[in-house]
């Protein structure tokens, strides 16, 4: 296919509930969308670079700058085979993962309109329905933890991730277990501490927890490995695993027992498929990660979650968790099993919906052969 043009545009949405983490409170989503035209194709793709730089070095400015200057015009006019010839067709541009995803996935997307397939098929995926967890934010109160908690056991959810940092962590996990001693639990502590808390974290074991995920900083895995020589809970990796061959020395150093994979934060599909294949050849099960996504990144984690390895469920959970209104048709609906049934249509199976997303948009730039400039 031949990439006609790019839009890259700016939406504004406000979370349902704010999402509080290590690093901050979040109340409202700036996102960045890619839609990608060619041969009477139009496909979408998500940016997930958060609204400032506090997850990852990458933010919706420099994604913006990263998308516009430099990543678009390195594909446009260009014609793929497949859509991982996006990859070195951005190689020269260092890092800007989450920029270069956005690009990279809809390709994949488009791909598969042109081949008639769906998406996930296309990927390699093999399940027909995914199993799906949340991630429940730092909250203003235990009381209100615990009423969220209670709230997506009943939705169905398979597993609950708690956030936690110094001040919200032993005593919210005693609470919760004394509640639920049976469910399936883990906590995220976004890189929340150091080595100097190792006597602190080894009582994370108490808990029977799935996992403990990223609790150093956020670009180690060889401190991690000396944690994980102490604790008996699985440290899961996610901001410190930015592509396959992080992954490979991560596990080669004993860093984790579990790798969380976001397509956005490993540079795209094709990344991500070879992180999967990284940990499945080394018995090490994987789960899709979340980033807040609206429905168009949210459809694509859905799609990549059916590969084999994506043994443990996922932080890709319901549109309504987040949005009021989703921008795609239909919504990510989770079953009362906590399953999310996969579909066979053409592509992503979702549809962008165009106007509500033109009215979301705060700004948006068409880079490609015939465009009208920004508005
Ligand atoms: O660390 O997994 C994380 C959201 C934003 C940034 C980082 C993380 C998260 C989540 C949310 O945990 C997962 C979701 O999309 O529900
Ligand atoms: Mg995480």
């Amino acid at each position: 296919m031949k990439i006609e043009s790019i839009t890259i545009r700016e939406i504004q949405m406000p979370l349902v509930h704010f999402f509080e983490t290590s690093f901050g409170r979040t109340t409202g989503r700036r996102i960045i969308l890619v839609t990608l035209r060619g041969q009477g194709i139009t496909a979408w793709g998500e940016c997930v670079a958060g609204e400032h730089p506090h997850y990852s070095e990458e933010s919706v400015e420099t994604a913006w700058y990263a998308l516009t200057s430099e990543l678009a015009p390195a594909v446009i006019g260009k014609k793929l085979e497949s859509a991982a010839e996006c990859v070195p067709l951005m190689a020269q541009i260092r890092g800007n993962r989450m920029a270069k995803a956005a690009i990279e996935n809809a390709s994949w997307a488009a791909e598969a309109v042109a081949k008639q397939v769906p998406l996930w098929k296309l990927l390699g995926g093999t399940r027909k329905e995914i199993a799906c967890g949340v991630s429940i934010g730092i909250q203003d109160s235990p009381e209100q933890l615990e009423e969220k908690v209670a709230t997506e056991l009943a939705a169905g959810y398979q597993r609950i991730k708690l956030k936690c940092k110094p001040g919200w962590d032993l005593k919210i996990f005693e609470r919760i277990r004394q509640r639920w001693p049976e469910i399936t639990l883990s906590c995220d502590a976004n890189s929340a501490y150091t080595l100097a808390d190792i006597e602190h974290l080894k009582q994370f074991d108490r808990f029977n927890l799935l996992m403990i995920e990223q609790p150093l900083w956020h670009d180690d895995f060889y401190l991690h490995a000396r944690l994980q020589k102490q604790i008996k809970t699985r440290i899961c990796l996610d901001e410190a695993i930015r592509n396959a061959r992080d992954a490979e020395a991560a596990i080669e150093l004993g860093s984790c027992g579990i790798i969380n994979i976001k397509v956005g934060r490993v540079g795209g599909f094709s990344e991500a498929i070879k992180v999967h294949d990284v940990c499945q050849k080394q018995n090490i099960p994987v789960w899709c990660g979340g980033m807040l996504e609206s429905g168009i990144g949210r459809a694509h984690n859905v799609a990549l979650s059916t590969l084999p390895n994506f043994s443990l469920p996922g932080d890709v959970s319901a549109s309504k968790r987040y949005w009021k209104e989703d921008i795609i048709e239909p919504e990510v609906t989770v079953s009362k099993q906590g399953t999310i049934a996969i579909s066979d249509a053409v592509g992503t199976g979702y549809h962008a919906r165009e106007d509500l997303i033109e009215k979301l948009t705060v700004r948006k730039e068409t880079i490609g052969t015939g465009a009208m400039s920004a508005s």
